[in-house]
């Protein structure tokens, strides 16, 4: 059994409020949210990070992230744009080794920081 915590949600051995899910990459939202409907994008497939992505899985994520990014801003019309982040590796504050890829949603009310 994995002891990745994302590949227990994607098997469904933890739950996770989902956003969008496709055969192979799926959208949830983060459990400590950063900003409100912050949201995970996560290949199905156990990749460490974007140092790891083949050239096909990179296609086959980023290429979905604009529509669920359109879908995360529709969810709350304040929502006026987002930030899209990667953290990969340790040093640049992965905490999760599954990788992942952040989808921030920014309202007025935070345009000066969260
Ligand atoms: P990062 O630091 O980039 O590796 O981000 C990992 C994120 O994963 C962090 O913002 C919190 C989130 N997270 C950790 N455990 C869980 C969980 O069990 N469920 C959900 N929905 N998010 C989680």
């Amino acid at each position: 059994m994995s002891e990745c915590i994302f590949c227990k949600i994607i098997d469904g051995e933890i739950p996770a409020r989902k956003v969008y899910e496709d055969d192979s990459v799926i959208a949830i939202l983060d459990v400590s949210q950063v900003t409100k409907g912050h949201t995970l994008v996560i290949s199905k497939k156990h990749v460490r990070n974007i140092l790891d992505y083949t050239d096909e899985l990179a296609a086959d994520v980023f290429t979905k992230i604009p529509k669920i990014a359109r879908a995360v801003r529709s969810f709350d019309p304040e929502c006026e744009g987002l930030n899209l982040l990667m953290n990969n590796e340790e040093i640049a504050s992965q905490s999760v080794f599954h990788g992942h890829v952040h989808l921030l949603p920014r309202y007025n009310s935070d345009k000066d920081g969260f």
